[in-house]
């Protein structure tokens, strides 16, 4: 047993040859690295060139088709400079790579708090923890924010400031590309989520004496309506596609796309938020940046009345995203989605 009180992973790990028993699986839900799928291509990549030009109808549908088919996609020419690209993943690792002490103002347990410093996932509800420190802030309005942001790197708020701004560009594009091809107008989405919100996650993976029995991140769905994963070069990432894991392998400068719950709940079921997980390697460690885009937490969200009719009944209430949040919070991460918290229980 770990007796240190040290409340990060990365200062706790140096030298250490074995997992802490906290950090154990139980032998039914271990990552089985030797069985997961490793294709290149296996998840679309997509070409966002011309999304707003002539060939929107083509691109349209194919990631109308992507959602339908893996839940997941990856775009390139998005518009986001490899500069924004490059000083996110750089101001990252030098966060993670500052003192301990000045890591540690940033500390807190609260997940209701909007800019934190955490491991794990919920360390006050979890039973087995996760190989992860993470940093997660909220980011839009970014005015209202970025002043509890850190302020050491000295370039922090500026450079995550940036890329938030084009991270929020990509989601706003791919939001009414989303909304299109279901059929209810590029503005449906859009004003469905209130006056909208964005959080992101800094993940930061330090190696692993043995990674076969702990999990970055176990498998679980996102609660929010996008996400839009920025990794560096090792990979970690995997999808679960037709009951079998699949590693997302990194390329550069592309993003991962993943619907959310909240895309689940609004299509009606037409798309669905895919379970994925993050593994961990004994030899480097690994940074993974989502951009959580999501409703304001006052937004009221449902299923959209165009996709409701006598064959298709609302599989969903309609709730409050703030309720909804709470509970993804409370529950932890399981590999059965917080959605069936929200079903439509009519007969
Ligand atoms: O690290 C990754 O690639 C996945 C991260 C993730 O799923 C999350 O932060 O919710």
């Amino acid at each position: 047993m770990a007796t240190t009180t040290k409340p990060l992973l990365s200062d706790l790990v140096a030298g250490m040859c074995r997992v802490p028993p906290n950090y154990i699986r139980p032998t039914s839900d271990r990552p089985n690295l030797h069985e997961v799928e490793s294709l290149d291509g296996a998840i679309p990549l997509i070409d966002l060139q011309g999304l707003n030009g002539p060939n929107r109808f083509n691109i349209v549908k194919e990631i109308g088709l992507a959602c339908k088919s893996y839940g997941f996609f990856q775009v390139k020419n998005h518009g986001v400079s490899e500069a924004v690209i490059d000083n996110m993943l750089r101001v990252s690792r030098e966060f993670f790579h500052l003192p301990e002490s000045e890591r540690l103002k940033n500390y807190c347990d609260d997940p209701m708090k909007t800019t934190r410093l955490s491991t794990s996932f919920n360390v006050n509800t979890e039973n087995v923890a996760s190989w992860r420190d993470y940093l997660r802030l909220h980011c839009h309005p970014l005015e209202d924010y970025m002043q509890e942001w850190p302020l050491n790197p000295p370039s922090f708020r500026e450079d995550v400031a940036e890329y938030c701004k084009n991270a929020r560009g990509i989601a706003l594009r791919l939001l009414e590309a989303i909304s299109e091809s279901l059929g209810l107008g590029k503005e449906y989405i859009d004003r469905a989520l209130g006056k909208h919100g964005q959080h992101m996650a800094i993940n930061y993976y330090p190696p692993c004496p043995q990674p076969d029995l702990t999990f970055g991140l176990p498998g679980h769905t996102d609660p929010n309506v996008i996400t839009i994963l920025l990794q560096d070069e090792i990979p970690g990432l995997q999808v679960l596609k037709d009951g079998k894991w699949v590693a997302v392998n990194p390329i550069p400068y592309t993003f991962i796309v993943n619907i959310g719950d909240q895309i689940q709940v609004l299509s009606n079921d037409h798309y669905k938020s895919v379970l994925h997980r993050a593994v961990v390697n004994c030899e480097q460690e690994r940074i993974s940046i989502p951009t959580f885009y999501c409703p304001s937490p006052d937004a009221m969200i449902g299923p959209a009345p165009q996709l409701i009719d006598v064959d298709h009944p609302p599989n969903y209430k309609t709730f409050a995203y703030s309720e909804y949040y709470q509970k993804f919070w409370d529950r932890g991460l399981t590999t059965q989605t917080c959605l069936d918290a929200f079903k439509d229980s009519r007969p």
